[in-house]
């Protein structure tokens, strides 16, 4: 019998090579997709809050990601066949004169952890390419990244160009550095999240409100 404890603490460590092995022999000894994946979001959630308490830092959690991310590739295709929808779908990028991804991707992976089907749009996504990408993909969140303060407004031009375009049916979830809550009442996103981890248990609280 595969051992899903021992999986769990193969990504927990961020052992990418005995993810995939263990993560092969549950598919091979026909344990239920679902049961894997729960197995491997669990993991991914003891990291983000180890990540909260500072008792990881970035690379340890990037590396517990990236195992997650390729022991998923071998699970995916029975995650399609079994019929098992992720979580919901979301969109996130960093807004229009900004660079930085580290933060954004990091996120990104976390909901990716999380069973969130993750459309990324990239780095110096203006308001019109999300707003084309919320139109195209229906996505239940939207997730905005700055880490200039120069760029933070573009926070501002997103989300009015979201609600202009009546696209405030998908939340909006924002953060980056210079990020505060303040700043996210003042724009009138719905949600900030000072970090990664934190940003999975803010989006699931929204789409909480939101079901
Ligand atoms: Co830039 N940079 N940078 N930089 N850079 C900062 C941000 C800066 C603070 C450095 C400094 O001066 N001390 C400063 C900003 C000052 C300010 O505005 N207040 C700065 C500057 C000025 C610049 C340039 C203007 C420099 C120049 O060219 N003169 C330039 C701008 C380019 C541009 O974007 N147009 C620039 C360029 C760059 C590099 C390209 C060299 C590189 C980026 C590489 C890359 O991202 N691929 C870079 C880097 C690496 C940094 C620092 C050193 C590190 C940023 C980082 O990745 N942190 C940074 C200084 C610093 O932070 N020590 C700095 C690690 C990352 C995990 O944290 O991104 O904060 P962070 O993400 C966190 C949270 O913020 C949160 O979760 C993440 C994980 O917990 N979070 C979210 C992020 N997005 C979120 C979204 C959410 C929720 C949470 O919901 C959707």
């Amino acid at each position: 019998m595969p051992d899903l404890e021992q999986l769990g603490e193969a990504i927990k460590a961020g052992k990418r090579d005995e993810a995939i092995q263990l993560t092969q022999e549950a598919i091979d000894a026909q344990v239920a997709p679902q049961e894997v994946l729960d197995a491997m979001v669990a993991a991914m959630d003891v990291v983000g809050g180890r990540f909260q308490r500072n008792e990881i830092f970035v690379p340890e959690m990037l590396i517990a990601a990236r195992a997650m991310k390729e022991a998923m590739g071998a699970l995916e295709p029975l995650l399609v066949e079994a019929g098992i929808q992720p979580v919901a779908k979301v969109v996130i990028g960093t807004v229009a004169g900004d660079l930085h991804d580290i933060g954004k991707n990091l996120v990104a992976m976390m909901w990716k952890g999380a069973n969130f089907d993750v459309i990324d749009l990239g780095t110096n996504v203006t308001a019109e390419k999300f707003v084309a990408a919320v139109k195209e993909h229906q996505p239940r969140l939207v997730g905005l990244s700055a880490l200039l303060t120069t760029t933070m407004p573009a926070i501002k031009t997103t989300v009015d160009a979201l609600k202009a375009a009546e696209l405030d049916v998908a939340k909006i979830i924002i953060g980056g550095a210079p990020v505060t809550q303040e700043y996210a009442d003042q724009v009138g996103a719905d949600g900030y999240a000072p970090d990664a981890a934190s940003a999975v248990e803010v989006a699931r609280e929204l789409l909480a409100q939101a079901a």
